[in-house]
């Protein structure tokens, strides 16, 4: 910026400066420059000087001013996987990626493997199931869902549960049954010989299975669903399952959060 010379030293922008001959909108006033506050240009553009060469301080340069950056993109870079206490409420799920909340259609999360009798650890100890996200967009928060059977076992999970997609969550009668699972629940146990295992949420059954004699039983072993077959229509049949292979724990064998063995 062109510069304009008062009196002896004061150095100005030519936009604030009247009756130098620097552009238009000056004036004149008794033989003195008057600054001209509504120029329409920024007084302290870049190129301003002071009087010793510095700049000065820009009014809303500082670190405190609300004003002084881009107001923040309330809709910019979603937090999929934010599960705030709110989120589970949050209403209707857009198409948007990787919404956080809880199913709401039978067959969003399917119920992949059941620990239900453990060798290595008693039953108290070690019992478990799986549970699979099938979507390969959408992010479930279970928060509020319910595990039950047809009698009386039933448990509300109570606090966030996370099921991202094409991903497996844990859940365990104990925080120690052979590995870390992703939630403990109370007032819910597996039969060894026929139960069910039903997960709703709100009031909608998103899956259950009901096993018998007919299933495969297998001891220190998990009932496994086939990696062909995961989804909730296919485990309600006998001939989908199979008995876990895998070593987990001190013996007891199964996948518990990972892609199940196969079993044909
Ligand atoms: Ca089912
Ligand atoms: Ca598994």
């Amino acid at each position: 910026m062109s510069l304009c010379r008062l009196g002896f030293w004061v150095v100005l922008p030519c936009a604030l400066v009247i009756g130098a001959g620097c552009g238009p909108g000056r004036r004149t006033g008794g033989g003195m420059s008057i600054v001209v506050l509504d120029s329409g240009v920024d007084p302290f553009d870049g190129a301003t000087e002071m009087v010793d060469g510095s700049r000065p301080p820009r009014e809303d340069s500082g670190p405190g001013r609300a004003d002084s950056g881009p107001l923040p993109d309330e809709d910019a870079g979603p937090d999929p996987f934010d599960a705030g206490p709110t989120e589970v409420d949050a209403g209707p799920r857009d198409a948007g990626p990787a919404p956080t909340s809880a199913p709401t259609s039978a067959g969003e999360v399917v119920v992949t493997e059941l620990m239900r009798n453990p060798n290595a650890v008693l039953d108290a100890e070690g019992e478990w199931l799986e549970l699979y996200n099938p979507s390969t967009t959408r992010t479930y928060d279970l928060r509020g869902c319910e595990i039950y059977d047809f009698g009386s076992d039933h448990h509300v999970i109570a606090s966030s549960l996370v099921l991202r997609p094409r991903s497996y969550v844990t859940l365990a009668v104990t925080s120690a049954p052979g590995f870390t699972p992703s939630y403990v629940y109370s007032s819910f146990n597996l039969s060894n010989t026929e139960d069910e295992v039903v997960l709703s949420c709100g009031s909608v059954q998103i899956d259950a299975v009901f096993f018998d004699a007919t299933f495969v039983s297998p001891v220190g072993a998990t009932m496994s669903l086939a990696p062909s077959a995961l989804d909730a229509s296919s485990n309600d049949f006998a001939t989908s399952w199979c008995a876990g292979s895998t070593d987990y724990h001190a013996g007891d064998r199964g996948t518990p959060g990972a892609p199940n063995d196969p079993c044909f």
